[in-house]
């Protein structure tokens, strides 16, 4: 059952309520795998789930355009507080709805449409927002991108500073999607610095490894730095613009009353809460267990005789490229998921095939880590991994489904919060 309980869905609508109650037994049933997605605890549920809802309270705390903030205004204060502390930032913004708005708002603050922006390209492990061409940051700056180096499949920063001084930028972005390295925030700010371009760390996937020490922090390097709230960091769905106290105000204006209007209250409170989880010591073991898993997950994909790109993970991600398989990614993310695995397809670099049909898979360790698995079950994992892409192959769907049955009867050890 859904925790916590939810009676009064039930009784008012039953249809939505048998829908929550499906998913929260499908997230429970299966290994999920997908790097950008995590377990909240049910305190962050609750906070998220509250009256907070019922509130306007557009522009910031002491400053609002609407009466009645005698309660939010603390809540708010104390989310940007604890982000500060846990980040080391001197400026936190914590209103921007998601972490695609969040980089938005970093364009009206930085720049004027036409203006020159970095990033990484989408398909070498970027973000839409990062001036992919299909992306409003795309059609509305101008936008150059870089990749990594075929042979390492590592951030060129050879290549990025190049560009960078050929093109001046006004903000580079480091930073994306699918990215199972170590960005070298240090030296991204040298080359903004060289360019005078403002550098934009987007820590959306490693929040929670930096929050952890698994992962070294932008901050010192990075004048702006963009996160969502979901993934690693583990809170609810929401995203925080972090700066240093000289773009404080551009941010600001940015988010509002540039990009947005009323913060959802709500989702500032399970930030708050999940900022505050994210102080404790536990949370750095959290983080640790999450590389350890992931290092030790893919050394066994490597055993297995699996490529993966750059050859291995220094994070919570890793990206494989199914060519030598004989099976392209989104044939074989079905079938994982029929087999109680749940990943995405996804690009690799200079993938041949096209991006709604790619080459590769994304996984990653956040979820399984939150659950309670460790190292040890790591082998496991990859072995009904390539049993079930072996049976995708073969069209063999029996063996799919003894793989669920197994990984259901694994689980049944390890609760997730949401579920009773
Ligand atoms: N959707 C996010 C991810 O899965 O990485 C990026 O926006």
């Amino acid at each position: 059952m859904h925790q916590p309980p939810i009676p009064h869905v039930a009784s008012a609508d039953p249809e939505i309520a048998e829908l929550i109650e499906g998913e929260a037994r499908r997230q429970f049933e299966k290994i999920r795998l997908i790097p950008s997605e995590n377990y909240v605890s049910v305190a962050v549920l609750e906070a998220a789930g509250t009256v907070l809802t019922n509130k306007y309270s557009e522009g910031y705390a002491d400053r609002r355009y609407y009466e009645g903030q005698q309660f939010i205004d603390p809540i708010e204060k104390l989310a940007v507080a604890r982000a500060q502390a846990v980040f080391g930032v001197d400026h936190a913004n914590v209103q921007p709805y998601s972490g695609s708005p969040a980089n938005l708002a970093v364009y009206l603050a930085f720049l004027q449409p036409g203006e020159t922006v970095m990033g990484m390209a989408l398909p070498m492990g970027g973000h839409l927002t990062h001036g992919w061409p299909v992306s409003a940051t795309g059609k509305w700056f101008r936008s150059v991108q870089y990749g990594v180096r075929a042979d390492t499949g590592r951030v060129d920063l050879d290549e990025v500073r190049e560009l960078a001084l050929r093109e001046r930028p006004k903000v580079i972005f480091c930073g994306g999607t699918a990215i199972p390295r170590t960005i070298d925030f240090p030296a991204f700010a040298e080359i903004a610095a060289e360019a005078g371009a403002v550098l934009v760390a987007d820590i959306a996937h490693i929040a929670g490894l930096i929050a952890g020490g698994t992962h070294p922090s932008p901050v010192g390097h990075a004048a702006v730095i963009t996160t969502t709230t979901h993934k690693t960091l583990r809170g609810p769905r929401g995203a925080m613009i972090m700066s240093t106290a000289e773009h404080a105000k551009a941010v600001d204006k940015a988010v509002f009353p540039g990009l947005q209007g009323g913060p959802h209250n709500h989702t500032t409170a399970g930030i708050a809460v999940a900022l505050h989880e994210a102080a404790q010591p536990e949370f750095r073991s959290y983080a640790h267990q999450v590389v350890a898993n992931a290092k030790a997950l893919a050394a066994a994909l490597l055993e297995r005789g699996y490529s993966l790109v750059s050859g291995g993970t220094d994070n919570h991600l890793i990206l494989i490229d199914l060519s030598p398989q004989g099976i392209a990614g989104k044939p074989a993310a079905k079938a994982l998921d029929r087999a109680g695995l749940e990943v995405n397809y996804n690009t690799v670099p200079f993938d041949p095939r096209k991006p709604f049909d790619p080459s590769g898979i994304r996984i990653g360790t956040p979820s399984i880590t939150t659950r309670g698995l460790t190292q040890e079950h790591m082998p496991r994992i990859a072995a009904w991994m390539d049993e079930a892409i072996i049976a995708a192959v073969k069209d063999d769907e029996p063996s799919i489904d003894r793989v669920a049955g197994e990984i259901r009867e694994l689980l049944t050890g390890f609760p997730m919060a949401g579920w009773a």
